[in-house]
């Protein structure tokens, strides 16, 4: 309860921002979406990142009302910023489970989106490989054939990290595999990392997904990526999360 109502707080005083990343399409290095991350701006601790408030995401009414205020929030930024931009760039939203699993989840973010003037097909929402892999996964398969069917794109986030295995996921409503970040930190020079890499990527075009590599921090893995078939990729290589226009960056407290 007192989580809640500090969290709750800190909401209404503007502190819990959205974060943008950009994902970059690997060939040309141009970029093609934001990852949005959420940062706590915290006048007591500092930049929060989500890591030091795990607790939010696993409490059903907080994880889906934080979800609620970030989409409004990055929805203005986008409309300010993004959408301004020469070439279109798509927003690339994190849910959780409970947003899955609730039937009014759609619904409001019609609402959001009517809005704010902005369009299904600018928006990829991304969802952990282990939420599709549950029990009771029935209302989040709905929920994710609904977001599919209104137009945004839908990417299964950390793959390789649970149990599922590409072949799981044939009949699953997902357009983009986004490859976890921990089998790209030694790509270069661990040959198992490259053979893991190397078979999801083979593996996901085969079945026709789009592949993303997160945690692209040097030139030559994401070289290496590319030649190994890789579209898109994210990472410090290309660009670290970025304030919202009209607040100052800041560094992260635990950096
Ligand atoms: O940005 P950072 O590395 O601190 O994120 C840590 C974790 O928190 C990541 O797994 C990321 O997916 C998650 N996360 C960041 N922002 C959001 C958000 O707005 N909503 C949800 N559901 N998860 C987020
Ligand atoms: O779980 P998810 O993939 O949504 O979270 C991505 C997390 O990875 C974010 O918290 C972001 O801050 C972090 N991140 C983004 N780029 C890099 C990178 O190049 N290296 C590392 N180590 N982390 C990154
Ligand atoms: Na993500
Ligand atoms: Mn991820």
């Amino acid at each position: 309860a007192q989580l809640a109502k500090t969290f709750q707080a800190a909401c209404h005083a503007g502190e819990v921002v959205p974060y943008f990343q950009p994902l970059v399409d690997l060939a040309s290095r141009q970029v093609t979406a934001y990852e949005v991350l959420c940062r706590w701006e915290s006048p007591r601790h500092g930049l929060l990142s989500p890591a030091s408030f795990p607790s939010i995401f696993t409490d059903h009414g907080l994880a889906t009302q934080l979800t609620r205020h970030i989409i409004q929030a990055s929805l203005k930024q986008y409309v300010d910023v993004v959408a301004s931009m020469e070439s279109p760039v798509k927003l690339s939203l994190n849910l959780t489970y409970f947003d899955l699993m609730d039937r009014e989840f759609v619904f409001d973010f019609q609402s959001a989106l009517s809005d704010s003037g902005v369009d299904w097909g600018s928006i990829i929402i991304e969802v952990q490989e282990t939420v599709v892999m549950g029990e009771s996964t029935g209302q989040v398969f709905r929920t994710l054939e609904e977001l599919r069917r209104r137009g945004a794109k839908i990417a299964l986030d950390d793959f390789g990290t649970g149990y599922s295995g590409l072949r799981h996921l044939k009949n699953w409503p997902v357009d983009i595999v986004k490859i976890d970040k921990s089998f790209v930190k030694d790509l270069c020079s661990d040959y198992r990392d490259r053979a893991i890499v190397g078979s999801i990527v083979q593996l996901a075009k085969d079945l026709g997904f789009r592949v993303i590599a997160e945690g692209i921090e040097t030139e030559d893995q994401a070289r290496l990526l590319l030649e190994m078939g890789c579209d898109m990729g994210q990472g410090y290589n290309f660009g670290r999360p970025l304030a919202p226009v009209g607040s100052s960056p800041r560094a992260l407290a635990s950096e």
